[in-house]
Order: structure tokens, then sequence, then C-alpha cells
């Protein structure tokens, strides 16, 4: 890896996002999400799962209030196991259990990250005033000695980190870090921050290599990333030192999981174990994604991160097999990851069952992570051109159109009728659901979403990369000179960008991704003072020795005026794609792709029985204007026919074989994400051709 192509996310604070299609979808969440999930948050949805989160956090507070005024004389409750399936008999008459998932505290997390990323794009000191209370809330449950999960400690002390593989104690401390930080870096306020870094301070005297410390590491990934988060912000190198810990401790022989569960090692002493939790093997000699999608990726966004910051190449080594079996063998065309709800896992390669798929919401934004950290190392468009797939279809589709119900799992195609009386496909759900008992998507969703700048660009000293065209304006410093960037877009329906740069007389580099699904493209500068020959075609208004080109990325360097405009122009052609012939699912089948949009059929559209529709691809296209409940989206008007079946004798199950009879149709595809807006109907994107 080579240290000068390292970069580091823009802090949201200089970016103010002014694209029309994501600004809806920040305002959605800022508007819709975050007051509905507070709401849910405090158990007050009416029909909804109860959550239980904040409930947890003030019983937590009293409890730590007794223990305070009793001094010696306080018992530390007795350890039960209340975790999954507790539920209080009366909803409206809590006593002072812990209820709910064991990882219940991090929503509150999630949402309070939002909060923090949303506040830097719209201020609103009534929303700030209800995270402040909500924060001193959380922070009257944390223990004297640091300590912060609600789980433990109201279910008993003595037994936390006993149980590292499944009770996601780290998992709630990596949410808190990343909570934190995002609210005292949007608001500059640190009680929150202290709190999460007192509790980072407990857990790194805990577990290290020292003689006497713990040598365990997270069931749940995410302590690595966020730790390396909190080194960032605070530059203590101790944050630094535990995120390498687990990412080095993780999967050696013997297992450390083993010692917490010698029970499951006597039953099945030669067995593959720990797979799930991508701690089979030392993490520098993975070379396949398994396991749960979402650890997985959570993992990657670690190593990555830790490749980065120690420049050790052979971690960064295995991130880069990591990321090749993923997305050459286990990547939906939709940017979803996760092909068997069975552990909400990873299948094997090339197993990509549309109709049975899990890709799960938080997996494709872990996807999203976990290519942003490749990119900080390494500036390739492969990494860019995933992240926008997962990005605008699988992430996008996680939210209803209107901000108020969600999806977790993210199938390719659906009969209704087989999500009710098909066991198999219990866990698909044919329209989104207004809250889950397990609510890990839909805040994340919400942090993500609001927090979208992030992704789209990174920055080195002199150099701003735009891997995604998001609309904005963007403030950076180079050399002691502030320089403004403003980008116009029509993405994700049109390839047209524009940008204009101010870097006075201080040469300033422009880094712009050129998407891998663009087959030609346009860059131009208009107004330049001269106008010179820039030897390519494809790129006029610029002198040769302004630009190169690298690994799929445009660099321009040059002292820019604000008087100019650089446009671009990456046209959006209808692209329609087979899979490879290993996915037994897809064959004989086609996706169609415009832009960063992966489309779909729906039952709205096209009628019932999508599966006797064929797509002749070779016929003419037509893409056009259209909405979606509102939605301004482009659709794809294509070609096809329908298998008539009131004429193949539909009495009999099977027939000798002959030709299909079929009348010619027009095929109706809509953008993935906006699926399931408008009542339960079938969906599909692979189509037979
Ligand atoms: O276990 C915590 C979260 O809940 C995981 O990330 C999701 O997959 C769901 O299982
Ligand atoms: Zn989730």
């Amino acid at each position: 890896m080579n240290k000068n192509n390292f970069s580091s996310p823009l802090s949201l604070r200089n970016v103010q996002i002014t694209d029309t299609f994501w600004k809806k979808e920040m305002e959605l969440v800022r508007t819709e999400v975050i007051p509905y999930q507070w709401a849910a948050l405090n158990d007050q949805v009416e029909g909804a799962a109860p959550s239980f989160c904040m409930h947890n956090f003030k019983a937590a507070g009293k409890l730590n209030k007794e223990k305070k005024e009793l001094g010696t004389a306080f018992k530390e409750p007795v350890y039960t196991f209340r975790g999954f399936e507790a539920l209080p008999e009366d909803p409206k008459h809590l006593d002072d259990k812990f209820y709910g998932f064991v990882f219940q505290d991090s929503d509150f997390y999630k949402w309070i990250e939002a909060v923090g990323y949303s506040l830097t794009q719209h201020p609103d000191p009534q929303l700030e005033a209800i995270a402040d209370g909500a924060i001193d809330i959380v922070c009257a449950a944390q223990q004297e000695d640091g300590y912060l999960d609600t789980y433990y400690i109201l279910n008993g002390k003595d037994r936390i980190f006993t149980n590292l593989r499944d009770h996601h104690e780290l998992y709630c401390l990596g949410h808190l870090l990343e909570g934190a930080v995002a609210y005292y870096q949007a608001t500059g306020k640190d009680k929150l921050l202290k709190a999460a870094s007192r509790y980072a301070d407990y857990v790194a005297d805990y577990f290290g290599p020292e003689e006497g410390k713990c040598k365990g590491y997270p069931g749940h990934e995410i302590a690595e990333m966020a730790l390396v988060r909190l080194y960032e912000t605070t530059q203590d190198s101790k944050y630094l030192d535990l995120a390498k810990y687990f990412i080095d401790e993780r999967g050696k022989q013997p297992y450390y999981f083993d010692k917490e569960h010698p029970e499951e090692v006597k039953k099945n002493p030669n067995g593959l174990r720990y797979a799930y939790n991508q701690a089979h093997l030392p993490v520098r000699e993975q070379d396949e994604a398994v396991g749960h999608a979402v650890r997985a990726v959570y993992l990657y966004s670690g190593m990555a991160d830790i490749a980065r910051l120690t420049e050790d190449d052979t971690l960064f080594d295995a991130c880069k097999r990591l990321w090749d079996n993923m997305v050459q063998k286990k990547l939906y065309i939709t940017g979803g990851i996760g092909g068997t709800h069975m552990g909400e896992a990873f299948s094997f390669n090339y197993d990509l069952p549309n109709d049975t798929a899990y890709a799960e919401t938080c997996a494709s934004i872990g996807l999203v992570f976990f290519a942003r950290r490749m990119l900080e190392i390494c500036p390739d468009v492969q990494y860019a051109d995933v992240m926008e797939q997962a990005l605008y279809n699988t992430v996008l589709a996680g939210m209803a159109l209107d901000g108020k119900s969600f999806f977790y799992v993210n199938p390719l195609e659906v009969l209704p009728e087989a999500c009710h009386k098909d066991e198999r496909k219990f866990h698909v759900k044919p329209v989104r659901q207004k809250w889950f008992g397990c609510a890990c998507c839909p805040p994340n969703l919400a942090r993500t979403l609001s927090s979208v700048s992030s992704y789209a660009f990174t920055e080195k000293d002199d150099t701003l990369f735009v891997h995604l065209y998001i609309g904005s304006d963007i403030k950076k410093t180079v050399n002691g000179t502030d320089v403004s960037v403003r980008m116009t877009s029509e993405f994700p329906w049109n390839g047209k960008v524009t940008l204009q740069a101010d870097s006075a007389d201080t040469p300033f580099t422009l880094a712009l991704r050129i998407p891998g699904w663009c087959t030609s493209y346009q860059v131009s500068l208009l107004g330049a003072a001269h106008n010179p020959i820039s030897g390519s075609e494809a790129i006029t208004g610029l002198d040769a020795s302004e630009y190169t080109i690298k690994d799929g990325y445009l660099y321009i360097t040059r002292k820019w005026k604000e008087s100019e405009t650089l446009t671009l122009d990456f046209p959006m052609e209808i692209q329609v794609w087979n899979a490879n012939p290993n996915v037994r699912e897809d064959i004989g089948r086609a996706a169609v792709t415009r832009g960063p949009i992966t489309y779909c059929l729906e039952e709205a559209d096209n009628g019932c029985d999508l599966h006797l529709l064929t797509l002749d691809w070779n016929a003419p296209a037509q893409v056009r204007d259209f909405t979606v409940c509102g939605e301004p989206v482009k659709e794809i008007l294509m070609q096809g026919f329908k298998e008539d079946k009131e004429k193949e004798a539909p009495q009999r199950l099977y027939r000798p074989v002959q030709t299909a009879e079929k009348s010619p149709v027009t095929l109706r595809f809509i953008p993935y994400y906006t699926w399931a807006n408008r009542g339960e109907n079938e969906m599909s994107v692979w189509v037979r051709v």
C-alpha cells in the first residue's frame, strides 16, 4: 500500500448537501425517522413491537442511584438470563428489569449518531435538547468504574464479559463510541464522549496482550472500527492498540470462544467453529467472506482501518482477498449480501437465491463502510462502484419512500403468497414493517443516510476525492488557503454534473470517479481564460499536463477559478446483465440497470404472474419519467412476451413439451429501491430472456 494515496472522510461540518435526490432522503430521516425512532425507543408507538431501550437505561440509572445512596449495603442483582425472550406481562407498567435483546442499548447509540449528523446539516435546538436529555439518562446508568451496558448492570455484573461470543457487550461499546464521536463532532458537546471514553478505558484495562488481561475479542464486530474512530478523535493510542489487539487475536488457536463455551466443544470436539463470527481463522489467513454478513463487513471495515493506520500490507492483502471473494461470488446485483437466513449469513460461492435471499439492510450498510475504508487506502473505482451499488439499491430499499416503514430483509423476488405460506420464506416480508423487535436496521439506516457525504467525499492535503456525485457545497483548506467546491448533480437519473472550484492561487486536485458502469464520458472545462488542446476527445478545455487518469479516477490539478465550470457527463445507458453461469438461480435470466440504479418488475405495473414474462433484450427500449408514490424516477420500458397460461391446458400439471403460446407485452421496470411502496404485490429483479 502507498501511504501517499491515503485519504480520510470530509468532516460533515465542511459539507452542505444541496442535492435534490439525497436532500430528500436526509430530510425524511430528520423529519420522519428520527422523531419516530425516538418514540419507538421510548415505547410510544402504538401497535409497534416495544423497544424497552430507554426503559433499560432509566432502570439502570435508578439502580446506580440506589447503589450510590446505599454504599456497601447495596446488593448487586443476582444474574438471571433475561435476554431475548423476556417480555413484561404489562408493557405499560414495567418493573425495573432489563427487557428486549441483549444489544438493545445499541438502538439509542445509532439514534444519537443519526441526530449528530442531522444537526450538522440542519441545526435544531429542540432536537438537540431532547438528545441532551437522553444523554443525561444514558450517562446516569454508567457505573462508577466506567462500565456501561444495561443488560449486565440490570442482570448482575458478576457475569460481565463472560459471553463475548453471543452477548454483544463489545458491540454495544462500538455503537456507543460511534454515537458519542458523531454527537461530539456535530455539537462540540462532550458529555457522551467522556462517558464513552471511560467505558473504552475500562475495556482497555480489561482486554489486551498483557499478562492477567482477558484474551477475548468481540463476538459481533464493530468495536474495532469504532475504537479507531475514538483514537482518531482523541489521539489516544490506547484505543488504536485495543482495536489492533482485537483484530490480531481473532481466530487464533486455541479459540477464545472455546474457553467460554466448553460444553459445545465437548459435543463437537473436531468441528469447524466460529465461522459465523469470522473467528475460525486468524484474519490474515481468511480469504472467503463467511458467516453472519453484518459481522463480516464490520470486521473487514475494522481490518481496513488498522491496515491503514499501521501500514500493514498483510492485513490489507486479506481485505483485498475478502473483498474480491465477496464482490465476485457473493454479491447480489442490488448490492445486497447474505444469501441465507440461516445465521443471517453468506452462503457458499455463487449461491445467490432471489426469493429466499437475506440481504439484510445492515449488511449493505456495512458493505458501504468497508468500501469507503478501502477507498481511503486505495482510490480505485471498483470500491466506489460497489459502494454506490449498495447505497442506491439495497440501502435505499430499506426505507419506504415516506420514511415510515423499513425492510430488514431485501429479497430480489417476491411472491406474497409464498411469504405468508412457505416457512422457508417467512423471513421475507412483502411490505415494509413499522418497527422490529430486533430493530438493528432502521436506526442504522438513519445514521447512514444522514452522513452520506462522508461516503461521497474523502480528502488528503491538496486533493478532494469525489466518489459519489452528490450535489454539495464543500469547504477545504489547502496549504492554509481556503478552497471551496460547489457541485451540482442530476444523479441518479442523469449523469450530468457541474463543478465550480475556487482555490485562489493554490494548486488543488479534484480526483473524480469515472463510474465503472459508464462506457463513454465527456469532461469539459468552460470559461477558462485560455482554451488548450487536451489531446483527448473525452476531455476538453484542459491542458494535457493538468490531468491524469488512474484506477478509474480522473485527477485534475490546477489553480481553480470561480468563473470556470467543469462539466462532467456520464451517459446513463440501459444495461442488461446475465449472472455468472454458476449462479444457478439466474440462469437464462437477465437484470436491468441504468447508471447506479438496479431495476425490477413489479406487479403494480406489469400485472401478476411475473414468472410468465420473458424479456426481448435486443428490442428497442425507452426511458421515461415516472413517479412512484410521488417520487420522481425514471422507468424503463422494454419489449417482451407473456405466456398465455389459459391456452396451456391449465387443468393439467404436466403436458408434452410444446412451444408456449405467448403475447407481446411491454415490460415496465422501476428502480428496485422504490418497490413495495404501492401495497403488497409481486416483484422480480431477474426476468427470463
Ligand atoms: O446482532 C445485532 C444485529 O442484529 C445484527 O447486526 C443484525 O444482523 C441482527 O441480528
Ligand atoms: Zn439490521
